[in-house]
């Protein structure tokens, strides 16, 4: 049985050494009568909080870091359709030395342009499964509380006390996926 986390909560992913990290959402298209595309991303990030060099930070124009460790399956363009629309996957026997901490984002592409944000937004979730069984080890489902957000901090796997474990955050901001390379860079 997977562990539902409530926005703030953590988990323990166990013993996992490769796992998965599914992100899905559906959108209202007629809110804005455009496309609507959400980009999910990984910041690989060091003890003082920014990314340990520009490759370790991962998204749709930079599919995997450099010693494999964090590996992007694919930029979807629409989210359409059940289950996970963006899927990261975590290889941690590849894990660079320095790394602490690895913060997962979605962000709406073009959301000024298009004029989009996250109230459009809904069933957003963030799920790691072990990809040798299908298992799903820990699930949060973010709930429909934002508005005018463009960029949103789904949760962070961090190491503790020799394991790695998940936080549930859900904290959405203005200045789409900007707002974060300017944070963790
Ligand atoms: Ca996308
Ligand atoms: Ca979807």
């Amino acid at each position: 049985m997977a562990i539902n986390l409530t926005k703030g909560g953590n988990a323990s992913i166990g013993s996992l050494q490769k796992f998965v990290v599914g992100m899905g959402w559906d959108t209202n298209e007629t809110d804005s009568g455009q496309g609507f595309d959400l980009d999910a991303s990984a910041f690989m990030l060091g003890s003082t909080g920014k990314v340990i060099s520009d490759k370790h930070f991962v998204f749709y124009n930079n599919l995997m870091s450099p010693e494999g460790c964090v590996e992007h399956t694919g930029d979807n363009l629409t989210g359409a359709g059940d289950g996970d629309d963006e899927s990261i996957k975590v290889d941690l026997s590849k894990l660079p030395a320095g790394c602490e901490k690895i913060t997962l984002v979605v962000t709406i592409h073009e959301a000024e342009s298009r004029k989009q944000n996250f109230g459009q937004v809904r069933n957003a979730f963030v799920r790691i499964y072990d990809p040798s069984t299908n298992e799903e080890i820990v699930k949060y489902d973010l709930g429909e509380d934002f508005s005018t957000e463009t960029a949103v901090e789904f949760g962070e796997l961090y190491r503790k006390d020799g394991g790695w474990k998940f936080k549930a955050i859900g904290s959405g901001f203005a200045g789409g996926l900007q707002k974060f390379v300017d944070k963790y860079s």
